[in-house]
């Protein structure tokens, strides 16, 4: 693998715990936002999917840093509310709501629903100088009744793994990386390593 370090570009610490742990078997270099001695603002994400959010994040800090950047966008979707909340899964119910709040604001949305069916989608996204690679994971499962839970991030204490019968939240941190979209999208990128590596070294020559 060309020795190009590759930029984590998220800003979400349960991302980067995540990613961080996913990639490690794969030796790849990589440096997070905190590593950078220039700061950058966060793009707003106007794409009308994972993949051209997960784009859009990619090129942007790519193109600020002059780095490789990696970027996932992800989210849940809901049936019966029409794959709500979706891309805006960050910002369900209000900008400053924090996790814990967002989801109990999903589960009152859900409170007269029998359909709890639900799926956690990632897109990654690798992006350098107008080029870029994209792979995509999903975890279907189910909206739970109530929060349990204290681990992982976001809607994972109101997430009902079906195997398990567990919230993601009630999983220890490897467990939901063995089975979660983000781990599904790893796997799909540790497929391509042959890819990446024809990819960073096309550009390793100057
Ligand atoms: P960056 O854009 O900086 O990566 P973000 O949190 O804004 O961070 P997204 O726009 O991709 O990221 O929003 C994803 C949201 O979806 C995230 O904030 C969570 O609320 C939710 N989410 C994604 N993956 C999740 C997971 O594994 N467990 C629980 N919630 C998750």
């Amino acid at each position: 693998m060309p020795n190009l370090p590759i930029l984590l570009a998220t800003s979400n610490p349960g991302k980067i715990r995540e990613l961080g742990a996913i990639l490690k078997p794969l030796n790849l270099t990589l440096l997070t936002l905190a590593d950078l001695k220039d700061q950058y603002p966060p793009p707003a994400e106007t794409g009308a999917d994972f993949l051209a959010n997960a784009l859009l994040k990619a090129r942007y800090y790519s193109d600020q840093s002059h780095l490789p950047a990696l970027a996932d966008d992800s989210g849940l979707e809901v049936k019966a509310l029409n794959g709500e909340p979706g891309v805006h899964s960050a910002r369900y119910g209000g900008e400053d709501l924090g996790d814990l709040k967002r989801s109990a604001y999903l589960l009152k949305k859900m409170a007269n629903i029998a359909d709890r069916k639900a799926r956690f989608r990632a897109v990654l996204a690798l992006a350098y100088k107008g080029q870029s690679l994209t792979w995509s994971g999903e975890l279907v499962g189910e909206i739970a009744l109530e929060a349990k839970g204290e681990n992982g991030f976001g809607y994972d204490p109101i997430f009902i793994e079906p195997q398990s019968g567990l919230t993601l939240a009630q999983m220890p941190l490897e467990a939901k990386n063995r089975i979660s979209h983000r781990a599904r999208a790893g796997e799909a990128l540790s497929l391509d390593l042959a890819k990446i590596a024809a990819f960073l070294g096309q550009f390793s020559q100057g």
